[in-house]
């Protein structure tokens, strides 16, 4: 059942907070606190079944990767060949770093146990003896408490040899990277992993073939392993009740900006950014919205015409942009679009890991003709040039961080090239009070 995940009267309508449900309790980060809430309830069932089941419970109910492909995470673990000899590792990717998402990291600070519950199931499920964490390097104090949670759980009995009398035995190791941004990207992730600089590799062979040591690896999102346990102790059916069709469960929906009350609001699959927004207060008072990111900076920009998507995979797709980490960051009017695609394709060019050429020049390039622009000395030449870069980067760059880049350009262009217009006709930021003040 799912009634103590959705404890009646706690929660606004709308939400479904399964993950999130005790983070503001004190010391909710403890193994005691995980257990109050049934935390390794799930294990032993894990355990006492024949782990092809559980990764078939896991791809029945649906679940699609969170860190923003939104790949089917049964799918993904059914890939690992079996029986060839090689050892089978899990990587957990909590390199959280894309622009606006913030969710991972509270997830691991507030509940660490809820990730490791998670890792054990899912390294079962795929017959791996060693998982690592790879986790954000500047996560200083997630990083200290992921440690005190492995500890606690390896005291327990929850990891090292004959986990809770199974015969079952994993190694879970966290790692913290160094803070680069394509280190997020599951092959220069596991580059780093092994000790050289991270960058990604060629693909095939997945990671799921030739990962870790070119052994057959699963790489996922903290929040897609956090959803294993639920899956487990609840059942398929109890998470299917949730979101849509194609995109079950709840996930988690992170508003930022120009919001009232930011934070994680965890909701169905499906819900709009109308709904979300009506949970959190609406748009700062005063104010309203003109742009949204739904899935982080590498996910093409909405505006008020989209309030009303059903935030899942398919109908955002189908609106032109991707859910991507669900890292809804909310613009009102007082902001300057220019400004913000150039802020973006800043972080780009500069976390650009230099490897291929599109991304490495095309970024430096984008970045030039964005700054003309937002101080007025831009022509509408520039347009087109903006354009025909984002278009000899997309599908051309080595890895998804080029093709991510140019979302924000191709998108803003699309809903407000006027904008980009006034900046050379009038010879500077139209938002920059400092020329409004020159003006009058
Ligand atoms: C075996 C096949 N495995 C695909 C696996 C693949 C991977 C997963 C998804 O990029 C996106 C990106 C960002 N055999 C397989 C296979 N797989 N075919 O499935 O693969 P893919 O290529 O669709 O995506 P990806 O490389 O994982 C992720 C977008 O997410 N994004 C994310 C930003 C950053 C963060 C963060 O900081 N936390 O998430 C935002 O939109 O642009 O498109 O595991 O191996 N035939």
């Amino acid at each position: 059942t799912g009634e103590d995940a959705l404890a009646p009267g706690r929660p606004p309508a709308g939400l479904t907070p399964v993950l999130t449900r005790y983070w503001d309790e004190d010391r909710s980060w403890t193994l005691d606190s995980y257990r109050r809430h049934g935390g390794y309830e799930a294990l032993p069932l894990a355990l006492g079944t024949d782990p092809d089941a559980v990764i078939a419970a896991v791809k029945d109910a649906g679940l699609r990767g969170r860190g923003g492909a939104g790949f089917s995470t049964g799918t993904k673990w059914s890939f690992i060949p079996k029986g060839d000899g090689r050892p089978h590792y899990l990587v957990v990717n909590a390199d959280e770093s894309e622009p606006g998402t913030c969710k991972d990291i509270p997830l691991m600070f507030a509940t660490p146990h809820a990730l490791i519950e998670g890792v054990i199931i899912a390294a079962y499920a795929i017959r791996a003896r060693h998982a690592f964490v790879y986790l954000r390097g500047e996560a200083v104090p997630v990083l200290r408490r992921l440690h005190a949670a492995v500890s606690e759980a390896y005291d327990a009995g929850y990891l090292g040899r004959d986990i809770l009398g199974s015969g079952y035995d994993l190694e879970l190791v966290v790692h913290a990277g160094a803070g680069a941004y394509i280190c997020g990207e599951e092959t220069a992730l596991l580059d780093s992993l092994e000790g050289r600089r991270g960058q990604p590799r060629l693909r095939p062979p997945f990671p799921a073939v030739a990962g870790l040591y070119a052994c057959p690896t699963v790489v996922n999102n903290v929040e897609s392993i956090a959803n294993v346990p639920p899956i487990i102790r609840h059942g398929v059916e109890w998470y299917r009740s949730m979101g849509t069709d194609k995109s079950p469960g709840f996930a988690m929906f992170s508003l930022s900006g120009h919001v009232t009350t930011p934070g994680q609001y965890e909701a169905p699959l499906g819900i709009t950014l109308r709904e979300l927004l009506d949970l959190a207060g609406g748009v700062r008072a005063g104010h309203r919205l003109k742009f949204w990111t739904p899935g982080g900076s590498s996910t093409p920009i909405f505006t008020d015409e989209h309030l009303d998507i059903p935030l899942d995979y398919e109908s955002v797709a189908a609106a032109g942009s991707m859910l991507g980490t669900r890292a809804l960051q909310i613009f009102d009017e007082t902001t300057c679009v220019v400004r913000t695609v150039l802020r973006w394709t800043e972080f780009y060019a500069h976390e650009s890991c230099g490897k291929c050429t599109p991304c490495r020049e095309g970024t430096w390039w984008l970045v030039q003709i964005l700054e003309r622009l937002e101080h007025g000395r831009g022509t509408e030449a520039d347009l087109e040039k903006l354009l025909d870069i984002s278009d000899n980067i997309l599908g051309r760059a080595f890895c998804a961080l080029g093709d991510g880049a140019t979302s924000p350009i191709t998108s803003s262009l699309k809903y407000f090239r006027d904008e980009y217009l006034a900046h050379f006709e009038h010879g500077g930021c139209p938002f920059d009070p400092h020329r409004a003040t020159l003006a009058a």
